[in-house]
């Protein structure tokens, strides 16, 4: 009898304290990024919105997942490019509508839109001449506005999404990890699910960051810090990693194996997706895995 009270405490006891949100070492798979015929497959658009902040049109992919309706109502991830890109590098070399049907096959992630925007908010927004150009660099910080004001409204206006912080996530590799780290936290009111993979030297430092813990802690439902272990630009996502473990900010932070590429990205893309726009547990503890191995 008391073992069976022991066991049915043990039970309790893991049931409620394992947080909703956990990346356990080995978790992707190795077909995950590999296009299967034989499931639904998600739409891709092209968008022209007008850009006040730009003052041009400029264009974003939209991607619906499978089975969207107009009649339904999604929530939304806005996903990044790094200094590189434009709105099509996550297309040609994450393939992530490939990542996400395999998720929704599997049924792994919450039906969202996911949003490719060019982060690189200037008039020629094209990956040309010198890419670490002072104005061009400028202009990843200058989109901040364009997705607030222009993008996002945008959105809104022509999709059937939910507008509330709970809502929306922001997520992006590089320059567009720096971008989501800075958007995201800047404008706790707007985003509640913030991703930086492999953040560049755009990120801002810790205390610019999260100047109010307390504030970050009450309004976000998922932190996620990740870098490759061979990444020159780990001590970005070390440092921030540091500040939020003192601040005692949830958060996951995910080193993985690997460097400054695609590889380590879809990884991220994959294991990010998953714990998106769903329920969170209010006592979940920082969460740090080290030595986790995606394939
Ligand atoms: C830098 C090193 C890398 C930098 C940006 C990057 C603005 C961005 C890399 C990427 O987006 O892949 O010093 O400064």
């Amino acid at each position: 009898m008391i073992r069976l009270l022991l066991t049915a405490f043990f039970l309790l006891f893991f049931i409620t304290i394992v947080p909703a949100q956990q990346v356990n070492e080995r978790t992707v798979p190795p077909n995950f990024d590999q296009l299967q015929n034989n499931i639904a497959h998600g739409h891709i658009d092209t968008i022209v919105y007008h850009s006040k902040t730009v003052g041009v049109d400029r264009k974003a992919l939209v991607y619906t997942p499978p089975g969207y309706a107009k009649s339904k109502q999604y929530p939304v991830l806005y996903l990044l490019h790094g200094i590189g890109g434009d709105e099509l590098e996550w297309l040609k070399n994450g393939q992530p509508q490939i990542i996400l049907d395999n998720l929704y096959a599997a049924g792994k992630a919450e039906p969202m839109i996911v949003v490719l925007p060019n982060g690189r908010a200037m008039k020629e927004d094209r990956a040309v001449g010198n890419i670490f150009d002072k104005a061009k660099v400028e202009a990843f910080a200058n989109f901040e506005k364009d997705l607030l004001h222009d993008l996002i409204p945008f959105v809104e206006a022509h999709y059937p999404v939910y507008t509330d912080q709970k809502h929306r996530a922001v997520a992006g590799l590089s320059m567009g990890g720096g971008q989501s780290l800075n958007f995201g936290l800047g404008n706790l009111d707007r985003f509640a699910w913030v991703g930086g993979f492999s953040s560049a030297p755009n990120t801002k430092t810790p205390a610019e960051l999260l100047p109010d813990p307390a504030k970050a802690k009450e309004k976000l439902k998922l932190l996620w810090i990740s870098c490759g272990t061979q990444d020159n630009l780990m001590n970005i996502s070390s440092r921030t990693h540091a500040y939020l473990e003192e601040h005692q900010v949830p958060h996951i932070f995910y080193e993985e194996p690997g460097g400054h590429d695609f590889k380590v990205w879809k990884n991220d893309l994959y294991l990010f997706a998953q714990l998106l726009f769903k329920p969170v547990t209010t006592s979940n503890p920082a969460k740090t895995l080290k030595k986790a191995t995606p394939k």
